[in-house]
């Protein structure tokens, strides 16, 4: 589905950003909201460029409370940043503000805007082609969960319930499958089998938190690679972006969803399955970096499922794709009509390799926490 081109100028000037329109380019890699870089030329001929993004109100039902939730959660950011003595214009989004105070903008059209500076000398990356990028953004999803393990976590919205609930996924995914509103329920039998037989491993973690052995924690809950800005010139992760599902969670999601897009050799839609394999390497990267950030302040508890987690989001993620194409590619933006189908079929054979591999998988996990002098 290719969305409307907005009209930009009018956006601006409701954000208060003045100067000459140079150009508007679309970023398509998110598949939910509508995103494109704005570069526009201020009255002193300087070239400056901004984000803005059109939330998609049909997912992010209460875009209100969310926007309470970015901005107090960047406000957090800046401080610590600050503090440390990094710089805020390039460690942590600016979120503009409309005329009216608030930090959003509702067009002619009814489109939910928001405006943020566009991070200079920076770029996201797709896919992983280098355990030392991993690594980086490892580093920066780790260091976002240390700054924020102080943010008070009853003051956010939890603006998707149980968005990384796997037992309340698996229900929905049983639905869908039952409801098969596509009428393409025939055509993916041998995909809903491997989902269905794992419904015991949906409740994992959830037994865990409701037993009180997790603890909650402020998370980012959409950890993958292409949500962290890469300095061009170092290759440093310097900002965590897209902040919308920021809620309270398990860091086990932010932990796992980072595996489950980065620990692939493949991207998320690849059809050749052949190309698609767990990445061990990857994996070991992504531990040693962001254990070196955040591995004091988690449980003993915690790291003792981190091997699981990348598995747990891969299916979860898998079953909501699937669930889609049940539904008839209702929820996230494909490009062809077999689109969801392929990235589930992408993340259930990376779930098939995370389980063959698992003693692997924890053994590597061990040798990171012993090599980090992190002993729980
Ligand atoms: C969606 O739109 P994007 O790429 O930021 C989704 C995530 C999924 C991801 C799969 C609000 O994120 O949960 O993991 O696609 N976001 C929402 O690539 O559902
Ligand atoms: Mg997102």
């Amino acid at each position: 589905m290719k969305s409307v081109m907005p009209d930009v100028k009018e956006i601006l000037a409701a954000f208060n950003v003045g100067g000459e329109l140079k150009s508007v380019s679309e970023i398509s890699s998110g598949h939910i909201n509508d995103t494109y870089k704005a570069v526009v030329e201020n009255g002193e001929g300087k070239e400056c460029s901004y984000l803005i993004q059109r939330l998609n109100t049909g997912v992010f039902t209460k875009p209100v409370e969310l926007m309470n939730n970015v901005t107090g959660v960047t406000a957090h950011l800046r401080k610590a940043v600050e503090k440390n003595g990094g710089d805020p214009k390039r460690e942590c989004l600016n979120v503009y503000k409309a005329a009216n105070g608030n930090p959003y903008y509702i067009d002619s059209q009814g489109g939910f805007w928001r405006c943020f500076d566009f991070i200079d000398g920076a770029h996201s990356e797709q896919k992983v082609t280098s355990a030392d990028t991993f690594r980086k953004s490892a580093e920066a999803f780790g260091k976002f969960q240390r700054l924020l393990s102080d943010y008070p976590i009853d003051s956010l919205a939890e603006t998707i319930p149980n968005f990384h609930n796997t037992v309340s996924r698996f229900a929905d995914f049983k639905k869908a499958v039952d409801d098969n509103k596509s009428g393409r329920a025939g055509t993916c039998g041998e995909e809903i089998a491997f989902a269905l037989a794992r419904e015991k491993d949906c409740a994992v973690f959830v037994d865990l938190l409701n037993k009180g052995e997790l603890p909650l924690r402020v998370t980012h809950n959409d950890t993958k690679l292409n949500n962290v800005m890469l300095d061009d010139v170092t290759g440093e992760g310097i900002c965590v972006v897209d902040l919308d599902t920021v809620m309270p969670g398990l860091s086990l999601y932010d932990f796992g969803d980072s595996i489950r897009f980065g620990a692939s050799t493949a991207d998320e839609d690849e059809k050749d399955l052949d190309k698609v394999h767990f990445s061990l390497e990857y994996y070991e990267a992504y531990a040693e970096g962001y254990l070196s950030e955040c591995g004091e302040a988690l449980t003993a508890e915690e790291i003792e499922c981190l091997p699981y987690s990348g598995k747990l989001m891969t299916l979860e993620c898998g079953m909501r794709f699937l669930g889609d194409y049940l539904n008839g590619d209702v929820y996230f933006k494909t490009d062809y009509p077999e689109h969801n189908l392929v990235r589930a079929r992408t993340q259930f054979k990376l779930v098939a390799e995370m389980e063959e591999n698992m003693q692997s998988i924890r053994r590597v996990t061990e040798e990171v926490c012993k090599k980090l002098g992190i002993e729980k």
